[in-house]
């Protein structure tokens, strides 16, 4: 049978084993191995039954999705060759158990369904996650799913994506048994039983007592169909997903098959599919980092400290907590420090009541937090984290102090978003044990960690950065040292251009509008209001003697700021805020405003499209990262995407900046900026790597492939 697939037996009983690690995903020659040795089961006459279970870590983590970029272009698109296979074990006439642990997704569920029964270890967890690669299930698990679930279960899983845990999933009647002990002897003695008794296969496809009636089907799928429209805003695999499902309600299985084969092409070749599988590859890309041997150190983080009780440094502090972390939380006054503390609680309060965490949880959590007004204890912290107020001597104090409290191989990370970490590191006598830790608020809830490395930063400080930032659920990405990062240094051209927009014509919510529909979490003038429009009239005055001033400049947020005009925290920004929780409300003294300062800065104001307002914005977002890149702060393409997905509320979707023009393009992109460039000026000056590879026809994939 090959290596990836083995055939042996417990006397009358055959054991198929699938060998792919890591996950045994379905690559080319799993299916053809199982479908080998199903064949040969029935050919020969001693065996009797037989068990199909995965080697290693896992039954069958999916399709290999490592494939799809070929099967977009394949000519065998019935369910990626699948169904045949799922046909030939159904179709068996000697029962076939499929043993479960670890993970049952996709094209694995879809084989476990169609064995005859199933088993599942008590820790393995079974879904069809496909709509979260912006695709559907498409080796029938539409089809199959609702005749062991039911309707309602179906649509949850195969249009929400989530797993079920063993448990979850006995219940729902998607396996047969839950295993006690050793889950290959619970698979084979369930084999037997089923022998002993008579039972002869039982075909999911010919279950059709869950497929409920008409009418309480049809409320089913109009109430899921409304909140895919919610949750899943502008995506369509959720809602193909649950149209398969419907199929199976209404027609026979094998004309469900062919409905749920033609959605899934569907989604295939739709750039949503291309976006969200690129993210799920990137994701793990940003993990290896090029020059960092795999066996260098990493150190243990067993206790930590966050310097600073403010909304970041509270925020910082649960994540450290959240990961059973003990964590000691300092501050200059009691006062601050009880602020923070009670925001901290008032956080995990509100976490028990919405029921994401039990009580108790929460106060684990709690107490793994001490709050302290010195830096008691910090000398067995193995890391402290900065994260004061963003000014650069209030930081260097900090650090000397660290310099000298902290043990020698703690690692000392800042949470700054701008500021140099070189010159940061400069005020200790180490500064290899240095480096950025940029959190994204709320910090206990958004997945990106920037991680800045300055020059000295050591080999094992990033591998400890890296490693700790999935042991706080966060995606890790490094970066090097410029101004802004990465995330922040691109959004600085991405606001600019909202704000010239408002200035050359659009409505502030018009600018905002045309961003959220695009995918956007929010759009650019109310995230500035969030954040607080201050930070950014702060920098700008800070770094003006850096700019060149012949470019033109966003002569209404400094407006808006010299009104006190903050954002939310003022009650008023680009939009006016009346009650805390209520959303922003557009504000006729701030178009007002605009409007005298576009008079001041000579622009005649025009009808701007919502197509002009997401070029404009989003190119400024593409060309920033393509000198980012070249200029090596970035360490591909793809960990760009990340940022933004992770940090910046862009849609995955989308696949990131990066990604999305490269879906949309780089000959097409560079002809919009240079065009952008003639128009408003120097600002709008194409990036060098994106000029190289528009005129090659190349990609931002293709560079990074080209450097891995
Ligand atoms: C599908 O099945 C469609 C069907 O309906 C059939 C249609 C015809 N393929 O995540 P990890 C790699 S769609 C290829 O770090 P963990 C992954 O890239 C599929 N590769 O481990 C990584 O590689 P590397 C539906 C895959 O323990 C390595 O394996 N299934 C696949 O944290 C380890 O992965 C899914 O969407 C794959 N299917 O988590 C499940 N899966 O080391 C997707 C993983 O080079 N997978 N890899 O970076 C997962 O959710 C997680 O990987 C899993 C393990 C929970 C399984």
């Amino acid at each position: 049978m090959g290596e990836l697939v083995s055939l042996t037996r417990q006397s009358e009983i055959a054991i198929i084993t699938i060998n792919n690690p890591p996950v045994n995903a379905l690559s080319p020659g799993v299916p053809e191995g199982i479908a080998a040795s199903v064949e040969s089961i029935n050919n020969d006459d001693s065996i009797k039954g037989a068990v199909l279970i995965g080697g290693g870590r896992t039954f069958i983590a999916g399709a290999d999705i490592k494939t799809f970029e070929s099967l977009r272009s394949s000519e065998n698109r019935r369910g990626a060759g699948l169904l045949p296979l799922l046909t030939a074990i159904e179709d068996s006439q000697k029962p076939i158990v499929a043993a479960i642990h670890g993970t049952a997704f996709g094209g694995g569920l879809e084989v476990a369904m169609a064995c005859h029964y199933r088993i599942a270890a008590p820790s393995a967890q079974v879904g069809q996650p496909e709509v979260k690669l912006g695709i559907i299930p498409g080796a029938a698990g539409t089809q199959r799913l609702p005749r062991l679930a039911g309707v309602q279960k179906a649509v949850e899983m195969c249009a929400g994506g989530n797993p079920v845990g063993a448990s979850d999933a006995f219940k729902a009647g998607i396996v047969d048994k839950l295993a006690e002990g050793d889950l290959l002897e619970g698979a084979v003695a369930f084999v037997r039983e089923l022998i002993a008794k008579g039972e002869s296969p039982r075909r999911t496809r010919d279950l059709n007592d869950k497929l409920g009636d008409a009418a309480a089907n049809s409320a089913i799928f109009e109430a899921a169909r409304a909140s895919a429209r919610k949750t899943a805003r502008g995506l369509i695999a959720p809602l193909a997903a649950i149209d398969a499902v419907e199929a199976a309600t209404r027609l026979s299985f094998e004309e469900g098959c062919r409905r749920e084969t033609e959605l899934f092409q569907q989604c295939l070749q739709s750039d949503q599919s291309r976006g969200l599988i690129h993210i799920f590859f990137g994701e793990r890309a940003v993990s290896k980092i090029p020059g960092i041997a795999k066996e260098t150190r990493v150190i243990d983080i067993k206790k930590a400290a966050v310097v600073g009780a403010g909304t970041m440094g509270g925020g910082i502090t649960m994540s450290y907590a959240n990961a059973g972390i003990p964590v000691i939380l300092k501050e200059a006054s009691q006062e601050f420090l009880d602020r923070g503390l009670a925001t901290i609680k008032k956080n995990y309060d509100t976490s028990v009541k919405r029921g994401r965490f039990t009580r108790e949880y929460a106060d684990q959590r709690m107490a793994l937090i001490t709050p302290s007004l010195t830096y008691d204890g910090f000398s067995d912290c193995d890391i402290v984290v900065e994260a004061v107020f963003e000014g650069m001597e209030l930081k260097k104090q900090v650090f000397a102090e660290l310099d000298k409290v902290c043990k020698p191989d703690a690692v000392l990370a800042s949470n700054t978003s701008t500021l140099n970490v070189d010159e940061i590191a400069a005020s200790t006598s180490r500064p290899k044990q240095v480096i950025g830790h940029h959190f994204f608020s709320p910090a206990n809830v958004m997945r990106l960690l920037e991680i800045v490395r300055g020059k000295a930063t050591s080999d094992e400080v990033i591998a400890t950065s890296m490693a700790l930032a999935k042991k706080l659920k966060k995606v890790g990405v490094l970066v090097g040292n410029c101004r802004g990062f990465v995330g922040n240094r691109m959004f600085a051209p991405y606001q600019r251009e909202a704000q010239f927009l408002v200035e050359e014509g659009a409505r502030v919510e018009q600018v905002d509008a045309a961003l959220y529909d695009w995918g956007m979490a929010m759009g650019p003038l109310a995230v500035g209001d969030l954040a607080g429009l201050d930070v950014g009239w702060r920098i700008r005055k800070e770094y003006k003697h850096l700019e060149d001033p012949s470019l033109r400049y966003p002569l209404v947020a400094d407006r808006l700021c010299e009104q006190g005009r903050y954002g939310q925290k003022t009650g008023s920004g680009w939009y006016r805020y009346e009650d805390r929780g209520k959303g922003p409300i557009p504000d006729p003294g701030v178009q007002k405003l605009i409007e005298e300062s576009a008079e001041e800065a000579g622009i005649t104001r025009r009808e701007i499209t919502p197509d002009e307002i997401i070029e404009r914005t989003i190119y400024a977002l593409v060309n920033e990262g393509a000198r980012i890149l070249e200029e090596g702060f970035a360490l591909r393409a793809v960990d760009i995407d990340i940022i933004y997905v992770y940090g910046y509320g862009f849609p995955a979707h989308r696949g990131g900046p990066m990604c999305y023009a490269d879906i949309v393009g780089l000959n097409k992109v560079y002809d919009r900026i240079c065009d952008f460039e003639r128009v408003h000026g120097a600002q709008w000056a194409p990036a060098p790597l994106l000029k190289k590879l528009a005129g090659e026809g190349s990609t931002f994939a293709e560079y990074d492939r080209a450097r891995q």
